[in-house]
């Protein structure tokens, strides 16, 4: 077989350029009527009769038989024995990864998750009070796209967020457990974990079933089923995001060896045929001798086909006028994913504004994200590092306004409030706030 991995080659200074880049970057989540409908099925029929439809979805959907839901529970004995099961060295890089991922949210805790407050003059108290969820659960998929790495990275946070009680759900097709995945819920402190999986076990963790508790957030990961379910429950429970296909962006501007470059394409590419790998840069050259790494390198990668669909139908090798040109298209990419490949990453650093995450220097590659730097590897996909941020503590905390009005704060605030009051016809709202008045200063 001969795979070719040819992504688009494009150029700024070409008159097509605008209507060629427009193309390539589109992409939309299809959305299925017929997946629709099955999931609202799903869900409503989860909701009325809970624990006996899960276990019909699970027998039906992964062929996973059992007698009653409470036999599906992995339990904390189980989760530690996978973790023993493993060889050291797993053990220790599982270990090592979350340690470092579980420091980094512990400073991203310090610095924007603590409840602050201050004092008016009139002594009034004003502040914000953070408190950690009740009880998330978090989806792990099952089969090829089960990434125990992606346990650590939704769990840590919940975890140094607080959140006392943390579920996993995790589909096992015909019973087949992952044991790094096991594992990985051991060493992030998972509290409870079931093998169910698909709509039927967000169904499950949205509304509660005799066995499995309603939680407060689902995040994760899924395919279509998921999704869809997660984007149905939103409102009676909190959720995450909605994850489209990866994305790897590379900034470069020739200093790094060019298989290296081609490397970290592939390494998004294998993900998924739809992920997306572009590269920025503005040396033709440079660009000639990627490619050409990328044809001596794809014989090898055990994904090629994976790979070569990917960079054929959505890669993309960007010839720009200079690096200042490549940080703006990057911003209007906005990637999930952005490696700044240069000699001198800290010059461009400041000209990024959009990305989920930005990788600085020809040693970051984006691989050692996904694993184990510390940052988290959930990210906002599809141009949506425009207005999102990665998964983080914050997002296993909520804010309540704290407000505590001194006698003299009242008068003054009382004030103002009554006539805005009036001028919104709201007399219960004056009155309230006239009742606290002290007679020497009633309006
Ligand atoms: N790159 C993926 C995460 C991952 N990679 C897990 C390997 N395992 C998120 O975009
Ligand atoms: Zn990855």
């Amino acid at each position: 077989m001969n795979l070719v991995a040819a992504p688009l080659r494009l150029s700024t200074t070409s008159g097509n350029f605008e209507q060629e880049f427009t193309q390539r970057l589109h992409w939309s989540a299809e959305q299925d009527a017929a997946i629709e409908q099955r999931v609202a099925d799903i869900l409503a029929d989860v909701r009325a009769r809970g624990d006996a439809a899960l276990l019909e979805y699970t027998q039906r959907f992964d062929g996973l038989h059992a007698q009653n839901v409470p036999e599906l529970e992995l339990h904390a004995d189980e989760l530690r024995a996978a973790f023993e099961s493993l060889p050291p060295v797993q053990q220790q890089a599982l270990q090592d990864a979350a340690a470092r991922v579980r420091r980094y949210h512990e400073a991203q805790r310090r610095a924007s998750g603590e409840s602050w407050s201050y004092r008016d003059e009139d002594g009034t108290l004003l502040g914000q009070k953070v408190t950690p969820l009740d009880r998330v659960g978090i989806y792990v998929p099952g089969g090829k796209a089960a990434y125990p790495s992606s346990v650590l990275m939704n769990a840590i946070p919940a975890q140094v967020a607080g959140v006392p009680e943390i579920i996993m759900v995790v589909p096992t097709p015909h019973g087949a457990k992952n044991p790094l995945v096991l594992a990985a819920a051991h060493v992030a402190g998972v509290h409870r974990a079931f093998t169910v999986g698909g709509a039927q076990a967000v169904a499950a963790l949205a509304h509660g079933t005799q066995t499995i508790p309603r939680v407060d957030k689902i995040t994760g990961p899924g395919n279509a089923y998921v999704a869809s379910a997660k984007k149905r429950v939103f409102g009676t429970v909190g959720i995450d995001m909605i994850a489209g296909p990866s994305e790897i962006l590379v900034l470069a501007d020739g200093s790094t060896p060019p298989d290296w470059v081609a490397m970290d394409l592939f390494s998004q590419a294998e993900h998924d045929e739809l992920a997306q790998s572009i590269l920025l840069c503005p040396d033709a050259a440079y660009i000639d001798a990627v490619q050409r790494e990328i044809d001596r390198l794809l014989p090898e990668m055990p994904r090629a086909e994976i790979i070569a669909k990917s960079l054929t139908d959505r890669g993309a090798l960007i010839h720009t006028r200079d690096m200042e040109e490549a940080c703006a298209i990057s911003n209007r990419i906005a990637p999930e994913h952005l490696e700044v490949s240069s000699r001198d990453p800290h010059r461009w650093e400041p000209l990024l504004r959009h990305a989920g995450a930005i990788f600085l220097g020809a040693y970051t590659s984006e691989s050692l994200g996904d694993y184990c730097a510390g940052p988290n590897h959930v990210l906002p996909t599809s141009g949506t590092a425009r207005f999102s941020s990665p998964l983080g503590v914050y997002d296993f905390q909520k804010r309540s306004s704290l407000i505590e009005v001194s006698e003299q704060g009242a008068q003054e605030l009382g004030r103002i409030a009554s006539v805005l009051a009036h001028g919104e016809g709201l007399q219960a709202h004056a009155r309230a706030a006239e009742m606290r008045l002290l007679p020497t200063a009633q309006c």
